[in-house]
């Protein structure tokens, strides 16, 4: 297990590159242009930037998280085969600088999705939370129309800025079914994947999260199941996941560990975080020990250990603890923190 530790870059995240190097056992970042919007090429100078930048404090940048999808391309759109060129380009760039796994992923509209970005726990700390009555069965297009009308009701990624793309975007995926977001991402895999295989560089998909459908809205990357199906469509090492386990874990039906152990030899990338899932289905991120959340996060590094995991690993997302300000999910201390506990469970495996 190579632990990394993401990065949102220079001027863009509170979290020093020197304070990133000072965890034990961290050997590089994971980081993205993201100022790039999705869909364009990657500048080389700006890659470079990022190159110098860890290097000279001795931390590798192996791992890109992410290079965003086009909706375009998810969409099928006529459109998507400049997007594809560019995501092509951008694959080549990458590999003149060492860059070995890309995450990426297929999610319509939104990445991840909350209801609250600041959750008071019990012990004064705060996280991340779902509450889904806040957003099942409702029309994205009435919300969005309120929102508009009284902005108290806006939600992480519901800005009032973003509410006219939103519309948009809603209207582009009326008639999109999960099979229709399946032949998309077949395509975009089938012309993606010989050119990571030529430059060496492992594609790895970050599934859905939360692994379920939301606002209509198809998502895919859900279940066991689904990723056979993915893993099926471009049968090469190449075509890999990020097995996110606070992200699929959000539903009680996916055992995390049992998917490491069937998908072991295609993780590239394996982020370890926990979720406490409560009985109506709400769930909220914890510190990453099993105990405090519903995943066996012990069994998960335990599946890992068993198959010789050589991949990359990061704490996924962490608590905002000790009065840290920092970007919703990603403070310092929590994931410090984090990675510790992964390492006592990996470190501890290796003496039995
Ligand atoms: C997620 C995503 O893993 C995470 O932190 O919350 O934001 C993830 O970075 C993307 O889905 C990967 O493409
Ligand atoms: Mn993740």
């Amino acid at each position: 297990m190579r632990m990394v530790f993401r990065w949102f870059g220079e001027g863009n995240d509170h979290v020093s590159l020197n304070e990133i190097k000072q965890i034990p056992g961290t050997e590089g970042i994971v980081w993205a242009l993201h100022e790039v919007p999705a869909g364009e090429e990657w500048p080389m100078d700006k890659i470079n930037e990022v190159k110098e930048q860890a290097d000279a404090h001795g931390l590798n940048i192996d791992v890109v998280e992410s290079v965003n999808v086009h909706e375009d391309i998810k969409l099928g759109l006529p459109s998507r085969e400049q997007y594809i060129e560019n995501y092509k380009r951008t694959i080549e760039k990458l590999s003149k600088v060492g860059v070995k796994v890309i995450c990426y992923n297929f999610m319509p509209v939104f990445d991840w999705l909350r209801t609250d970005l600041a959750k008071e726990m019990n012990d004064g700390s705060t996280a991340l939370f779902y509450e889904g009555s806040k957003i099942h069965n409702i029309d994205p297009l009435d919300l969005v129309k309120k929102i508009g009308e009284d902005s108290s009701m806006t939600m992480p990624g519901w800005e009032p800025e973003r509410l006219a793309a939103l519309n948009e975007l809603f209207h582009a995926y009326k008639d999109v079914t999960e099979e229709d977001l399946w032949e998309n991402l077949r395509y975009f895999l089938e012309e993606v994947i010989p050119v990571a295989e030529q430059h060496d560089i492992k594609m790895a998909i970050h599934p859905d999260d939360p692994p379920w459908p939301i606002f209509g809205l198809p998502r895919i990357m859900t279940n066991k199941e689904n990723i056979e199906r993915l893993l099926s469509f471009v049968d090469s090492p190449y075509n890999g996941l990020t097995l996110c386990s606070g992200s699929l874990g959000a539903n009680p039906a996916n055992d995390i560990p049992s998917m490491v152990r069937s998908f072991a030899d295609r993780i590239h990338f394996a982020h370890i975080r926990n979720v406490k899932i409560f009985d109506n289905g709400d769930f909220i991120e914890t510190s990453h020990r099993t105990q405090d959340g519903s995943i066996d996060i012990y069994d998960v590094v335990k599946a890992y250990h068993e198959n010789g995991f050589t991949g990359y690993a990061r704490p996924d997302h962490g608590r905002h603890i000790w009065d840290e300000e920092c970007r919703p999910g990603y403070g310092l201390y929590d994931r410090a923190l984090g990675i510790m506990y992964l390492w006592g469970i990996w470190d501890s495996l290796e003496r039995m």
